[in-house]
Formats: C-alpha cells, structure tokens, sequence
C-alpha cells in the first residue's frame, strides 16, 4: 500500500485527488509543521516539505509534480493524465513542470519571505515580486485555456487540478475572476466536482 505524508492546504492536495479520482488506497499520515523538524521526517523530506510518498516498495519520494506524474503513469486505466503519446501528453507535462517550478515556489517566496532574504526590511519587496511572479506564470495558464476546457487533453487531468491547488492560494485570491477568467471558469466546474468537494471538506482550500 501507499503511505501519503501530507498536511491540509499543502502540496498533498493534488496528490490526494489523484488517489481518490484512481480509487487507490492510501495510507494518509498527517504531518505538523514541527520545530525543530522531526529527523525521521527528515530523512524522507530533506526540506521537511509535504507532500512526501512512500511506494509499496518503500522507496519515498518528494516533489508533488513529480508524484503526480508518477501515479499517472502507474494507474493508467483512472486517467489522471493524457496517455503518452496523446495529444495533449506533450501540454501535461509542460504545464506540470511549469506550475511547480514558476508558480509554487513564488509561493513559497511570499508564504516564507524570511528565507530569501538577508535582511527583514526586504521581506515586504520579496512577497511584492513574488507575487508579481505568480501573476506572470497565472497569465500563461489564463492563456493557455482560452477556448479550452483542460489545460492538457480533452479531459480533466491532474494539471488541473494543481493549477486551481496554486489559484486558491493566491494571496490576492479575490483577484482570480476578473483577472484569469479561464482559470476561474476550470474552478467554478472543479468546485462542484465530487472529489474536489470532498477533499476541501477537509482542506479548506476556498470557502465551501
Ligand atoms: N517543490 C515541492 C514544494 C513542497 C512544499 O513547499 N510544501 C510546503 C507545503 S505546500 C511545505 O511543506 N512547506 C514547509 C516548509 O517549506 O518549511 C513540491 O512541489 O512538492
């Protein structure tokens, strides 16, 4: 079986979607945020970072795009991503990349701003720029989606649903609508998925 390490509103939101819309069970531990970090944890999650997955096999691995990719790529029957070779494989993994390494760690910049800069007067300019970095990279995806229903392939896949993961964090939130319409169309439809309402019952990603 699998073991999740996960915490609510984290990175573990995507990759718990992924198995509930495979149907495949997992076992969830919730991890603290813990200071000093727990060495055990550690040792799986160098950055003491979630989400953390250990295989049946009990190999872990960190990087929720990553994660994501990988579960695709073993549950192929639950479609959690355009087939290899499909049309839209080629956009999934862009977009997958993209998202991870433009958008999420300009989150981290402004969730954690302390860490990028030497000196706490620039704390404030860090999370201005990384906001603004995170608008550069929400624009792409707004254009992406114009006249397109999913970000990759012609049905929902995991893309999506990290990309609406990283629209509700947005510090400025109440922007998404009339500045990313498509955005805000994929979440309005995402907001009434089964799944999705299920796991903000306990995530708390936007308000039910
Ligand atoms: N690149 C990692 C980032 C993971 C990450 O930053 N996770 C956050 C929660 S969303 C975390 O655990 N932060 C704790 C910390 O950085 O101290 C990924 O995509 O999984």
């Amino acid at each position: 079986m699998y073991r999740l390490y996960t915490r609510a509103n984290t990175g573990g939101f995507v990759v718990e979607a992924a198995f509930a819309l495979a149907g495949v069970p997992f076992d969830q531990v919730n991890v603290s945020m813990s200071d000093p970090p727990d060495q055990a944890f550690l040792d799986i999650s160098p950055l003491n970072q979630v989400p953390v997955l250990i295989s049946p096999d009990g190999s872990s691995m960190t990087e929720s795009a990553a994660i994501c990719i990988l579960l695709a790529e073993r549950h192929p029957e639950a479609g959690l991503a355009p087939a290899p070779n499909s049309l839209g494989r080629a956009d999934f993994l862009r977009w997958m990349i993209f998202m991870s390494s433009v958008i999420y760690p300009a989150d981290l910049r402004f969730y954690h701003a302390h860490r990028y800069t030497a000196d706490p007067r620039g704390m404030e300019a860090v999370q201005m720029a990384a906001v603004a970095e995170m608008d550069r990279g929400f624009a792409v995806l707004d254009a992406a989606l114009e006249g397109q229903d999913w970000l990759a392939g012609d049905r929902l896949s995991l893309a999506d649903i990290y990309l609406v993961m990283l629209a509700a964090w947005h510090p400025q939130v109440e922007k998404v609508p009339s500045a990313w319409p498509n955005i805000e169309r994929l979440w309005a439809g995402l907001r009434e998925h089964q799944v999705m309402r299920k796991l903000n019952a306990s995530h708390a990603m936007w308000p039910a």
